[in-house]
């Protein structure tokens, strides 16, 4: 077939600081990946490669023991050295990679909603000095690039919890500038992120609903944070209009109205949302951010969705661990700008070797019984005492 350009991308690899909370301790596995697009038949086709999206974790990483939602620059900044030292192979992949001499070769970060700090200038000076040579051919579009007729964003922009405010990244604050995170990315960093130590494993279990219909402890332990966090630090601060991140919207009020009421957190997509960003003249668009890989058509689109590069592992009923799941990306093959195949790919991580994870999801459940429902009250509580 006569093809003149190969996109790839990858989503939702989710590196982090390297600790066992770490989702994706591969990256050597990973480099290998890329360069196997500098071999046999794309040894002579222009490949770009596309990181569609939390390529790093930063909404995971903490800095000293803490997750502060007021992200500037210096905060970015330490949070990516931290997964710059634990990923060295994964730069040292990328500069192989760009250093094919036989034909092009680009790279593409898509920001995602973990790791909004790519918007930083600073974040992606760190990022090609750690590449280093053929740096100059990495990209940094924003949310999404087109390249032919391919539309390729994250996807969390159709998610309510987590959408940026395209036209307002930033907010200038005493000085500063700090992300103007989503309100969902908000509220992980002061609700769950302090308890993700104990928790990780259960955010790395699949099915993602059935663990909290199987852990009625930890669904109602959370919903239970979730419920004084809104009612009272978050409505606190928007009254006092003391943290510029939390404001107050009715999307929000109706958003965290049903999420509570159903007790389910998980990401919720907005169809409406979701069908605006495969609209327009592409022919197709690949998304992530789901976890779930799936093909679909919308009117004359294609879409995409890409699974995860992290390690999630499949839960029995029982809470047994199971089998990590495979790992799934696309390929889109061009000529003249215009997509003459695209594909999802599955592949199985380096074997023998995952991120951690318990026997039984169950044992998570021993330290969900020694927390206390409400950290706040906990604290007023030491306070007072
Ligand atoms: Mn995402």
């Amino acid at each position: 077939m006569p093809v003149d350009q190969a996109v790839v991308v990858f989503s939702d690899i989710e590196m982090g600081c390297g600790t066992p909370t770490d989702d994706f301790p591969h990256t050597d596995w990973l480099a290998e990946l890329f360069l196997s697009y500098n071999r046999g038949e794309w040894t002579a086709r222009p490949v770009d490669l596309v990181l569609n999206g939390d390529t790093f974790d930063l909404l995971k990483t903490s800095i000293n023991g803490s997750y502060p939602h007021l992200v500037d620059s210096a905060v970015a900044v330490a949070k990516m050295k931290r997964i710059l030292a634990a990923h060295r192979p994964f730069f040292a992949g990328l500069r192989a990679f760009l250093d094919h001499p036989a034909a092009p070769r680009r790279v593409f970060f898509t920001v995602g909603n973990h790791d909004f700090e790519l918007l930083f200038p600073q974040i992606r000076q760190m990022i090609r000095e750690a590449v280093g040579r053929g740096a100059d051919r990495i990209h940094f579009p924003g949310l999404s690039v087109d390249l032919g007729d391919v539309h390729i964003e994250h996807g969390s922009q159709a998610d309510p919890l987590f959408r940026l405010e395209p036209e307002h990244p930033f907010i200038h604050w005493q000085g500063r500038s700090i992300l103007n995170l989503p309100w969902g990315a908000v509220a992980l960093l002061d609700v769950a992120m302090p308890l993700h130590d104990v928790l990780y494993p259960c955010d790395r279990a699949r099915p993602r609903t059935s663990v909290l219909t199987m852990l009625p402890e930890l669904r109602n332990l959370m919903l239970e944070r979730y419920w004084h966090y809104w009612t009272r630090d978050w409505l606190g601060s928007w009254w006092s209009a003391s943290d510029p991140v939390k404001g107050l919207s009715w999307q929000l009020f109706r958003q965290v109205a049903a999420r509570l009421q159903s007790g389910d957190a998980s990401i919720q997509l907005d169809p409406r949302l979701e069908t605006e960003i495969a609209e327009g003249p592409q022919r197709l668009t690949v998304l992530g951010h789901l976890h779930d890989a799936s093909w679909r058509s919308q009117g004359a689109r294609k879409v995409l969705r890409t699974g995860c590069m992290r390690d999630e592992f499949l839960v029995e009923d029982d809470g047994r661990v199971g089998r990590v799941l495979p790992k799934v990306y696309a390929e889109v093959l061009l000529r003249h700008g215009t997509t003459r195949r695209s594909h999802l790919v599955e592949v199985d991580g380096p074997r023998g070797a995952h991120a951690a994870m318990p026997a039984s999801i169950n044992e998570v459940l021993a330290h969900v019984r020694g927390f206390r429902p409400d950290p706040i009250a906990e604290a007023h509580g030491a306070l007072a005492g």
